[in-house]
This record gives C-alpha cells, structure tokens and sequence, in this order.
C-alpha cells in the first residue's frame, strides 16, 4: 500500500531546456476515492479542487491536503446512461473575487420527452450560483438547452475563454460506427439560418461551440456556410479536451477512430475534417466509409465492422477525395500508422480487446501547463490524460504556441493502471491533480490489457520536488 501511494519516482532532464535542465521526481499520493464517475476537476479560487461526479450528477468540493468530500449541489433527473450525466463544468472568472459573479456553468444531460415510456436525450448548459457561506450550488438558470445527446461520443467539455465567452464541445454522438453505424455523420452539416431562428440546435453534432454567458449567439461568431450560430469550430469527432493557452490560443483534443487521435489549435469558422479526414490529409490507415449511404443493400441489413473491413456496398472516400478551402489539419496525432498496420497486436488478443493496442490513446481532455517557477523545463505545455494508457503526456509549444516541439511519447507521465479522466494543475504549478474513471479498460504495465483499474474514482496527486540530494 505505501509503496502504490508513495513511490511513483520519474526523472525527467532531457526535455528541459539546458538553462532549465535539472533532475527531481514525483511523488505520487491518493487524495481521495469513491468519486462516481469523476469528469471534470479545476482547482478553485478557494484552494479546492472542484470536482464534477458525472453518473451521481453532483458537484464536489474536495480538500486537497486531506481528501475530504463537501458536496455542493446534487443535480436531479439526469440520463446518466453511456457517456451522459454531468459533464463540463466552467468556474467563473469572477468565482469568488468579491465582483458579484460568483457562478459555476455545467453542462449535463437529460431526457426532454415528459412521457416516461419515450427518452429524447438532450445536453443543457446550466449556470448556478456559489453561496461561500453554504458552500452550496443553486439559483439553477438555464444558459441554453435542447442541445444535442446521445449514447456515445458526447464530448462535454466547457470552459470561459479570456473573452468571457462559453466554449463547449459536442461529438459526432457515435454516428457510423458500432450501435449507431446506421446513423449519419453530422460533423460537416452546418444549420440554416431557419434552424437557427428556430432554436434548432440539432445539427450541433460534431462542433465547438461559443457562447454569450447567457446563451445567446454572439454577434462576432463566425459565419459559416453563410450562417451565423453558435459554432465556432466543426468537422470534430469526440472532442473531449479544450482549454486556453496563457497567450489566449485555443486547444483542443479528440478521440480518434483506429488511429489519430489530434490535438488541434481551434480558429473561428475552421473546419477540422471529421469524417473526410483522420489526422493528416495523408491517405493512411483511414478513410471514410459512409454506412447510411450503402448501395443496394439496407445499412440494416449489415453487421458493422471497423476499417479496414468494409462490406462492397458501403462507399469507401480516400482522404485525398476530398477538400475543404477551411480544413485545418491537427498539431499533434497520436498515433498516425502507415496502411497495412496489423491492428490484430497479439499482445491484446485476450477477450479480443484489439482496440487497446491500436495507435490510439484515447484523450480524455487537455490542460494548459504555464509557470516560469514550476516543474523544470515544463513551461508552455499542453498535457493530456489518457484513458487507455493511464498515463498523462505532455506537449512543448513552440514560442508562437502553432506547434508541438519534441516527441509527446518520449513525454509520458505518471502511469498506473487506471483510466485518466481529466487533469488539474494545483497554483504553484509543482502538484498536478489526475481523476480516475470507476472502471473499464486500460493497459497493465507490460502494455496489456488491465483485469482491473487501481484507483477507482479517485484523485491522484503527483508532487514535483527538486531533488538535491542527486
Ligand atoms: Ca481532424
Ligand atoms: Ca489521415
């Protein structure tokens, strides 16, 4: 036991820059556990860590030095079915700072229908007010609602940018592949103006969206397709992962399909190619098969299998095919294969679980990394957890924060066999706080698929200290 809670030791030297480079390690500790379903985790401005549990629809303020749990609201009537439940969870810039903006933005999702027999799966953007004397959530007001839900590939993700804008990720909702392989791809389909005066959200699948903090369109919002929404940014696949860099850039990560998950830098109005394009416009190990559209045999009537396994009915579109005067390819993709890769590694032949030693890391979400006095060598750099590593990796920006620097595999972080749900950097920027997923599959130490997660629900801690004794 003291061994899993306190010796975690990693040297890291050779990324720093040579005036930086020095040795230290880092020390690994539980803060708590018992989480359900923990999604989101921000260091507060009351030296908390605030925490959303999304099957349990509550919001959990955690002491960081003992792992005590004091519960600020509990949401009720959420779907918390697949990926549903509470999600992103946005803490006012003005949290706390005396200026009369003390509120928290979630976003969760829930059933629309009122008829129990019927369920119409929907995501809403809620704001809620911090009382500091109850330490208690309330005053619920609705920011938008009626956005789109589904079973798979939810995204959920919502930060405040510099601008006091609400950014917010939905996915493809799973659309042409495994359950809802008959189900068209909507990450390319942009609203009509219609649609959009008619408050008609459901062709937000697949996109970034920004947001005035009461939900209205903001009037400098792209104009897309000749139409002005809430999208920011489209053509995403199961964008889980979107924060700002110190300098205001916005970055983002998503899950890929078999190979190339990406992390982008997000423009106004760009598109990021999902489902024409895996990654890189580059003709490997991807293209896209359109099941709705099969020829002469009902998709139906088909059993789903993933590329490169593709009945002749389904039409098949190299990358190359297609072009778009707005796609912008990723910054970093984890991991591009060259065609012909075996996705069939023997060494996850157990229990057929294949996918989990695919290219693929499956980015759960993304943080921001920015203090000139904090980990050596560390400074302006992205770091994204992994669900299928157990493992965080870390991104050197370039100065003009358009490029990754390096290679994130020689950047990988902090392993134990659990599922790394989303990260927080405490305010000296020497403690980096990971929550756990409750259960599912990850990879063992030998790169195997795990019988069990470590730490189910929890939070871990992970202290940089500056070894001199070296
Ligand atoms: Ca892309
Ligand atoms: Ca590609």
């Amino acid at each position: 036991m003291i061994r899993r809670n306190l010796v975690a030791v990693l040297v890291i030297a050779a990324a720093a820059a040579p005036a930086l480079r020095s040795q230290g390690s880092f020390s690994k500790r539980v803060v708590t556990s018992g989480l359900e379903s923990p999604f989101q985790i921000s260091w507060g401005p009351d030296d908390y860590l605030w925490v959303t549990e999304r099957t349990a629809g509550r919001v959990t303020r955690v002491q960081p030095s003992d792992g005590s749990k004091a519960p600020a609201i509990t949401i009720p009537n959420l779907l918390t079915d697949g990926p549903g439940g509470l999600l992103g969870m946005a803490l006012d810039p003005g949290l706390l700072k005396g200026s009369g903006n003390d509120y928290v933005y979630v976003a969760y999702t829930y059933d629309a229908d009122a008829d129990p027999a019927r369920v119409s799966r929907r995501t809403r953007i809620v704001r809620f007010t911090y009382d500091p004397r109850s330490h208690a959530l309330a005053s619920a007001k609705d920011v938008l609602t009626d956005l789109p839900a589904g079973t798979d590939h939810q995204g959920g993700r919502l930060v405040v940018g510099p601008d006091r804008k609400l950014y917010f990720t939905i996915g493809d909702l799973g659309a042409n592949q495994l359950a809802n392989y008959c189900k068209p791809d909507r990450a390319q389909s942009i609203p009509t103006q219609a649609q959009v005066q008619a408050r008609d959200w459901s062709l937000y699948e697949g996109k970034v969206l920004r947001l005035n903090l009461d939900g209205s369109i903001p009037p400098d919002n792209p104009t897309i397709a000749g139409v002005r929404s809430h999208i920011y940014s489209y053509g995403h696949r199961n964008p889980q992962g979107l924060v700002f860099g110190s300098d205001g850039k916005l970055y983002e990560s998503e899950h890929g399909p078999n190979t190339d998950d990406e992390v982008n830098l997000i423009r106004a109005g760009m598109n990021y190619g999902w489902p024409f394009v895996a990654g890189y416009k580059d003709d490997q190990s991807y293209a896209y098969a359109n099941w709705s559209a099969s020829k002469g045999v009902p998709c139906s009537s088909l059993t789903f299998t993933a590329y490169p396994a593709v009945p002749p009915s389904v039409p098949l579109q190299k990358e190359s095919a297609w072009s778009h005067p707005d796609f912008t390819p990723p910054i970093q993709t984890f991991h591009t294969v060259p065609t012909g890769y075996d996705f069939k590694n023997p060494k996850c032949a157990e229990r057929e679980l294949y996918y989990q030693c695919w290219p693929t890391v499956a980015p759960s979400s993304l943080a921001a990394y920015s203090a000139k006095n904090g980990i050596p060598g560390w400074d302006h750099s992205l770091l994204m957890p992994s669900l299928k590593h157990g493992t965080i990796y870390r991104m050197q920006l370039d100065a003009t924060g358009t490029k990754v620097v390096g290679d994130p595999d020689e950047n990988e972080f902090f392993k134990t066999v659990n599922r790394y749900r989303d990260v927080a950097i405490g305010p000296d920027g020497l403690s980096l706080y990971v929550a756990t997923d409750v259960d599912g599959n990850t990879q063992d130490r030998s790169g195997r698929p795990a019988a069990a997660v470590e730490n189910p629900g929890a939070i871990l801690e992970f202290r940089y200290s500056r070894d001199r004794s070296r």
